[in-house]
């Protein structure tokens, strides 16, 4: 019960198990992992993939045939395995060259540099299998109001887009992207800082159709923001081509704590939207091991990670098969949210003397929702209690 397998589609960042605990306070807790042996850990824990930075696998800076080894041990590691990787993203933030940013950065120099690195881990992600490429822009941005132009910086943020967009069309690539919004941290503020911004932004672009979105969970809640409600526009707009599921208890730093921790209710909602809405896309973790741990723990969480999942899923799925919650919903007036306000248009609206004219407001405005059964419903559900 609650073990995951590879058909959960359960996967992980090489970066967050292979977090060694470093902050802006304190040094590394933990030696580096192993890309192999966490691709051969995580299939045991019944992962069905991995995802990584072009740096989390090949070091920066590193010559080409160490870079060739590097893939050929990994590409083995994944064969022996079973294991896939389905989503690839570039390292636009860590090295002080991106210190004020990659594709928004004032200097020219930099942006053509992150342009090239992003192509060329493009290639890598395509030949080892991967559909999605996430671009999270954390070094997008700027702690002061004159240090950057933001009109020109997202005329620079499409300009990439457009390019990339036309690299993967020209190759012939069946590879889509995912902007993964954040609202600050490690800049001041980041631009596309939430869900909402990211998306107006893809319209404007010259290939729509090939960006969405990565939304976190965290990142979401830094902003104060309800992330299931974010994550359904997504869905609402077909743009959720990816998700980051981690752990966050409010508005605080970026906590990356594993999924289930944090925010407990969001938590719960998210799993039954993604499960009733039909997402097809991998289950992504995004977390980091506390660093208080060792080895221990970073396994523990990420098993942690999956088996919260399952446990929420099966939650939500007895909340939806409960009569009880039927007939709540039924009394809160689901139903009737999922009518059309006019089927009979413009006119039969305006000709409905019934709607305006006639319309008892002070009964209408005495109909109790019933929301809050519904809630203590849900809440029993969570709780494991009914
Ligand atoms: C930072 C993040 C990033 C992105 C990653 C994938 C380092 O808060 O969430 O993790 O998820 O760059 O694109
Ligand atoms: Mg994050
Ligand atoms: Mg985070
Ligand atoms: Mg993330």
């Amino acid at each position: 019960r609650y073990s995951p397998t590879p058909g959960d589609k359960f996967t992980f960042g090489l970066w967050t198990v292979g977090w060694q605990g470093r902050d802006p306070f304190g040094d590394a807790t933990r030696p580096a992992l192993d890309p192999v042996e966490s691709v051969r850990r995580l299939a045991d824990l019944g992962a069905y993939g991995v995802t990584f930075h072009d740096d989390d696998l090949i070091p920066f800076g590193a010559g080409d045939s160490e870079r060739e080894s590097l893939v050929k041990r990994f590409r083995q590691a994944l064969d022996a395995t079973g294991m896939k990787v389905p989503m690839a993203t570039t390292n636009l933030f860590t090295h002080p060259v991106f210190k004020d940013g990659g594709f928004t950065a004032n200097d020219r120099d930099v942006r053509r540099f992150a342009l090239r690195k992003t192509l060329r881990n493009i290639d890598l992600a395509v030949e080892l299998g991967a559909t999605t490429y996430v671009a999270w822009g954390g070094r997008e941005g700027s702690e002061s109001g004159g240090a950057k132009d933001v009109r020109i910086a997202l005329d620079r943020m499409k300009e990439a887009f457009d390019l990339l967009g036309d690299y993967v069309t020209e190759q012939g690539y069946d590879l889509r992207f995912a902007i993964e919004p954040k609202p600050n941290e490690p800049r001041g503020d980041i631009l596309l800082p939430t869900i909402g911004h990211a998306l107006a932004f893809i319209e404007r672009l010259e290939r729509p159709e090939l960006v969405g979105v990565n939304p976190e969970t965290g990142h979401e809640q830094m902003a104060g923001l309800n992330f299931p409600h974010g994550i359904a526009q997504a869905l609402w707009a077909g743009k959720l081509f990816h998700i980051d599921l981690n752990g966050q208890s409010g508005i605080k730093y970026d906590q990356d704590l594993r999924f289930g921790a944090g925010d407990l209710r969001q938590a719960f909602w998210l799993v039954d939207l993604l499960e009733t809405a039909g997402y097809q896309g991998p289950r992504h973790f995004d977390f980091k091991p506390v660093r208080t741990d060792g080895f221990d723990g970073v396994w523990e969480s990420a098993a942690g990670c999956m088996r919260n999942y399952l446990i929420l899923k099966e939650r939500a799925a007895a909340f939806r098969a409960d009569p009880a919650v039927r007939q709540a919903l039924r009394d809160s007036r689901l139903h009737e949210l999922a009518q059309p306000t006019a089927e009979d248009g413009l006119s039969g609206l305006l000709a409905d003397r019934d709607a305006y004219e006639d319309f008892d407001v002070t009964a209408a405005a005495e109909r109790s929702m019933a929301f809050e059964r519904l809630d203590q419903l849900a809440m029993e559900h969570l709780l494991a209690v009914r």
